[in-house]
């Protein structure tokens, strides 16, 4: 039986939404905007632009595109410099486990992310060969919840749709890989990721049987 696993990045292999959230705040505090912890949470999954444009939302600014642009890349460049200082360490309990058992099991394995920087953040963790295909925010026109990355990423990997495993921790996510017709893991809390099919806290309570049963169904 061969099914295909989907793996967001950020909040599910890599716990990078805390840089994201210094870049942010960072930004916002620049334009006097008061930029919370709760409203980091709401950018999961969320592309840069709309990022940037939630934030302005909450803090009542309209900016011109100029800035906007500028903003968007001076927001990048401090988070790039997060990112550069990672190492395999970073990668989160467990998830080495299920890429290797997924591999032993000849599981084809791809990555749907909405980040741009998914392949600065993959070489940096050390774990870029784990990944048969790898589909990010440089693939797709449609950002979360529209399925196109997960739907790319299962054409990359040969697999139909209704074949494929979405590992996700955003509310977004969890609606695309529903949207594609796929099996939606949430990672996470069953409060915020209640429309997921499974919802685990993290992979160290993602048993191998419970991969296996994934496989055999
Ligand atoms: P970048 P994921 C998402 O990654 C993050 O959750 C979200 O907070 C971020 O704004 C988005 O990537 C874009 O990231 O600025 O690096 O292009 O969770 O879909 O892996
Ligand atoms: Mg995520």
């Amino acid at each position: 039986n061969k099914k295909g696993f989907i793996f967001d990045l950020d909040g599910v292999i890599v716990d990078t939404a805390k840089y994201h959230f210094k870049a942010w705040q960072k930004l916002a505090q620049g334009l006097d905007i008061n930029f919370t912890e709760e409203e980091n949470e709401q950018l999961k999954g969320v592309s840069r632009v709309r990022s940037l444009e939630k934030i302005l939302a909450w803090g009542n600014k309209t900016i011109s595109q100029e800035l906007f642009n500028e903003l968007m890349g001076k927001k990048n460049e401090e988070y790039l410099g997060y990112i550069a200082e990672m190492d395999k360490s970073e990668i989160l309990p467990d998830v080495p486990r299920v890429l290797n058992f997924l591999k032993e099991q000849k599981q084809p394995i791809s990555l749907g992310s909405a980040s741009k920087n998914a392949r600065t953040i993959l070489e940096r963790v050390n774990i870029m060969s784990d990944f048969n295909a790898i589909v990010d925010g440089n693939d797709v026109t449609k950002a979360k919840p529209d399925p196109e990355v997960f739907l790319i990423a299962a054409k990359q990997i040969n697999i139909k749709p209704e074949d494929c495993i979405v590992f996700e921790d955003s509310v977004a996510g969890v609606e695309a890989a529903n949207t594609a017709n796929m099996i939606s893991i949430g990672i996470g809390s069953k409060e915020v990721l209640g429309h997921a099919k499974y919802v685990f806290n993290d992979f160290t309570e993602i048993s191998d049987d419970f991969i296996k049963s994934l496989i055999e169904n």
